[in-house]
C-alpha cells in the first residue's frame, strides 16, 4: 500500500480540499487499523476489576455532604422515578403537567443531575450545543452562557429546574433500589431501597444508565499500584487541585497517565497537560478531532428567539445531523457540517434520486474526504510527527463517537506530554509504580481512568437490582438473552414498568431530545391508565414479539456497517453476532423516525399492543 499524496493544509478550514479516487487503499488501510484491536475485543477487557476493597472509592460519592438524613419510608405512590438526572427530572416535570403529582425521584447521588452530577472532572462540558441539549430552556427562561457549557453550569441548570418545578419536595437521595416485586392483587409494585425504605407504586420508571456504572480496565496488576488513582467521574481534587475550570496546582510535581482518550480523554487532558510535571496518554483507539469552535452566547440573538424555537431548534438538529442536512441547518456545528458534506457529495454524485449504489459511493468517499482533512488538521497542529501519526483515527465517521476540540491536540505539543499507541501491544500491567507497555514501565504518581462506563452487563446487573414480576417471573431470567420489550417500554409479565433511555429505541446525537420525548410518551400512558382506571397495562405477547423483529432486522440492516467498524460502544465492541447486545441497539433509521412512530401511536389513542387489566 502507498498513501495518498499529503498537502499542506490550513487548520481551521472546514471544507476539505482533496478528492479521494482510491477506495481501495482507505478500505485497506482501515480493515488493517481495526483488526489490530479485534483479537483485544470484547467487554471482558474491560470487568475484570470489581468495586471492592481499594476500589470502593471508583464507586463511592465524593460529593455528599454526610449520610442520608431521612429515616426509613414506607409510602404509596402513583409513580415512582429512578434516576433524578435529565430523564427523572422530564418524567416528574411531564407528569406534573399530566396532573399527576404523587411521585418520587430516587437516587443514588445527593442531588439532582445524573451523568452531570458525577462527571466533575477537569474540562468537562456538553459536546452537543447547549441550546439543543439543555432540557426546558423555554419554560425556565435560560440562557446558556456559551455554546458549550461547562458541566459545573449544568448542573447548577440541574438544581434550577428542580427548584422551579418544585421537584425537591418529591426527591429521595443517597438512596438505592435493591429489588422490586408485583404484586396481583393490589396491582402494585413494593420496591425496597438500601435504606429500609419500602414504596408501593403503581408505575415504577427506570433508566438503563448508560453511562452510570464507571468502567475499570481488567488490566494485570491494577490493583498492586502504589500511587494514586481515580476513574474520572469521581475526579480526586484533594490530590490534584484545582476544580472543574483547572488550576490543577499540586499536580506541579507529579508524573501522570491517563489510560483512554474517548470524549472524557478528550476533555481532561489538555488540563492534565497544562499542569502536571508529566503526562503520558495510553491510547488504544484514537478519537476523530474536528474543530470545537466555543464561543460566548449572543444575548441579542438568544433573547429574540421565537416562541416554540426549543423543540423546533432540537427537532431541526436530529434531522439535520442525520440525513436532512441542508444549507439552512441552523445549528451549524461540526455534527452538521459533516452531515452537509455528505448531502452535497450524494447530490453531485445522483442529483436529488441517487442510484444506491450512487449514495454509498458518495457516502463512503465523502467520508474518506471528510476524515483526510482531519488528520490533515492533526499534522498541522501537532509539531512531533511521530505523536501526529499515532493520534489520527482511520474508521468511518459514526464508528465511535465523534470528538471537537481546539486544545486537545495542542496539549501534544508540549515535552512532558507523552503518548503511548496500544493498539497492538496493549498495557501489560500495572505494577507498584507504574505502567508496563512491551518491555518499558512508565513510572508515574497517579492513573488517571478515562476508561468510560460499563456497557456489556445484563439489564439487571447494570441496575444492581432484579425484578420479580408476574406469576414470579424475573427479570434477569427473561433478559438473560436479550432485553425485549414493546417499543422500548414495557416488557410482558412485568406491568407498569417502564424501561427508557438507548435500549430497543433509537440513536441519536443528542441524547436529550431523546429523553424528553421518551417522558413525553411514558407520561401520556400512565396519565391514560390514571384516567380511565387501568390497573396494570403490558404488551401483548404479539406486539412484543414484533418489536423484537423489527430491532433484529434493524441490527442486520447495520451489520456490514458494525462489522467494517473498529470495536467500540456502537458496535458491541466489535462482537456482531452477540444476540443478547444485538437486542439492545435501537431502529437504525434516523431518531424523528422514531419518534414520528411514537406520535402516531399516541394519536391514534388505542394503546394499540398493549394487553389492558382492568
Ligand atoms: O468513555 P468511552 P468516555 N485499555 O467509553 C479506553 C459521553 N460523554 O468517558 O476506544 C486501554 O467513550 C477506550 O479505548 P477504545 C461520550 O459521548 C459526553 O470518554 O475502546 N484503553 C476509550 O478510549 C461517551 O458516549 C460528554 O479502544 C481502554 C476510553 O477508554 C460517554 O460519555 C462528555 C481500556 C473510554 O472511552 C463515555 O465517554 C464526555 C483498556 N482496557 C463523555 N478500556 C458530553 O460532553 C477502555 N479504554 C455530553
Amino acid at each position: 500500500m502507498t498513501a495518498p499524496e499529503k498537502t499542506e493544509r490550513d487548520p481551521h478550514l472546514w471544507v476539505p480540499q482533496r478528492k479521494v479516487e482510491d477506495l481501495e487503499w482507505f478500505r485497506e488501510k482501515y480493515a488493517a487499523e481495526r483488526d489490530k484491536r479485534l483479537p483485544n475485543t470484547g467487554t471482558a477487557t474491560f470487568q475484570a476489576v470489581d468495586f471492592e476493597g481499594k476500589f470502593a472509592s471508583f464507586d463511592s460519592d465524593p460529593h455528599a455532604a454526610g449520610p442520608r438524613a431521612q429515616a426509613p419510608m414506607t409510602e404509596e405512590l402513583d409513580v415512582l422515578i429512578i434516576g433524578a438526572g435529565f430523564m427523572g427530572m422530564s418524567a416528574g416535570i411531564e407528569l406534573d403537567k399530566r396532573g399527576v403529582s404523587n411521585y418520587k425521584i430516587l437516587d443514588v447521588a445527593s442531588d439532582f443531575g445524573g451523568t452531570w452530577y458525577w462527571n466533575r472532572y477537569p474540562g468537562v462540558r456538553c459536546d452537543v450545543e447547549s441550546y439543543v441539549y439543555l432540557p426546558f430552556l423555554e419554560e425556565t427562561g435560560y440562557m446558556p452562557t456559551e455554546r458549550y457549557v461547562r458541566g459545573s453550569e449544568i448542573f447548577a441548570y440541574c438544581r434550577q429546574i428542580a427548584d422551579q418545578f418544585d421537584l425537591y419536595d418529591r426527591a429521595l437521595f443517597q438512596t438505592r433500589v435493591t429489588g422490586m416485586e408485583w404484586d396481583q392483587d393490589t396491582a402494585r409494585w413494593t420496591v425496597r431501597t438500601d435504606a429500609g425504605d419500602v414504596f408501593l407504586a403503581r408505575f415504577v420508571s427506570t433508566q438503563s444508565g448508560q453511562f452510570s456504572r464507571p468502567q475499570l480496565p481488567g488490566i494485570p496488576g491494577i490493583e498492586k499500584f502504589r500511587g494514586a488513582g481515580f476513574h474520572t467521574s469521581r475526579w480526586d481534587y484533594d490530590y490534584t487541585g484545582g476544580d472543574i475550570t483547572g488550576g490543577l496546582h499540586k499536580l506541579r510535581d507529579k508524573r501522570v497517565a491517563v489510560i483512554g482518550t474517548g470524549a472524557t480523554g478528550v476533555q481532561a487532558i489538555p488540563q492534565l497537560a497544562e499542569y502536571a510535571k508529566s503526562v503520558v496518554v495510553f491510547q488504544r483507539t484514537p478519537s476523530q478531532i474536528a474543530p470545537r469552535e466555543n464561543a460566548a452566547t449572543d444575548t441579542e440573538w438568544f433573547r429574540n428567539l421565537p416562541e416554540g424555537w426549543h423543540r423546533e431548534r432540537r427537532a431541526t438538529f436530529d434531522k439535520c445531523a442525520m440525513d436532512r442536512a441542508t444549507a439552512d441547518c441552523e445549528v451549524d456545528d461540526g455534527w452538521i457540517k459533516f452531515a452537509k458534506f455528505q448531502m452535497n457529495a450524494i447530490y453531485e454524485a445522483g442529483g436529488t434520486e441517487p442510484t444506491l449504489e450512487q449514495f454509498m459511493d458518495a457516502m463512503e468517499r465523502s467520508d474518506y474526504e471528510w476524515n483526510e482533512m482531519l488528520r490533515d488538521r492533526v499534522d498541522a497542529i501537532v509539531t512531533d510527527p511521530d505523536k501526529a501519526e499515532k493520534l489520527k483515527s482511520y474508521y468511518r465517521t459514526m464508528c465511535k463517537r465523534p470528538g471537537f476540540s481546539d486544545d486537545f491536540l495542542p496539549a501534544f505539543n508540549k515535552e512532558s506530554v507523552d503518548i503511548v499507541d496500544t493498539s497492538e501491544t496493549p498495557i501489560d500491567r500495572i505494577t507498584e509504580t507504574g505502567i508496563v507497555v512491551g518491555d518499558r514501565e512508565y513510572e508515574v504518581d497517579l492513573i488517571v481512568y478515562a476508561t468510560g462506563f460499563q456497557q456489556g452487563r445484563t439489564w439487571t446487573d447494570k441496575a444492581g437490582y432484579d425484578v420479580l414480576g408476574r406469576n414470579g417471573n424475573r427479570l434477569s431470567k427473561k433478559f438473560a438473552e436479550g432485553v425485549s420489550t414493546f417499543h422500548g417500554f414495557l416488557s410482558r409479565d412485568f406491568p407498569n414498568l417502564f424501561f427508557l433511555g438507548f435500549v430497543q429505541s433509537t440513536q441519536v446525537s443528542n441524547i436529550a431530545n431523546l429523553i424528553d420525548h421518551q417522558a413525553r410518551h411514558m407520561t401520556y400512558m400512565i396519565s391514560k391508565a390514571v384516567d380511565e382506571g387501568m390497573r396494570a397495562i403490558e404488551p401483548t405477547p404479539e406486539a412484543e414479539a414484533g418489536w423484537n423483529e423489527t430491532i433484529l432486522e434493524h441490527a442486520e440492516m447495520r451489520r456490514d456497517w458494525n462489522t467494517t467498524c473498529t470495536p467500540g460502544q456502537y458496535n458491541n465492541e466489535g462482537r456482531v453476532d452477540d444476540k443478547r447486545s444485538t437486542l439492545v441497539g435501537g431502529l437504525y433509521g434516523p431518531g424523528y423516525e422514531y419518534f414520528d412512530l411514537l406520535r402516531k401511536w399516541r394519536e391514534d389513542d388505542t394503546f394499540d399492543g398493549i394487553a389492558v387489566t382492568r
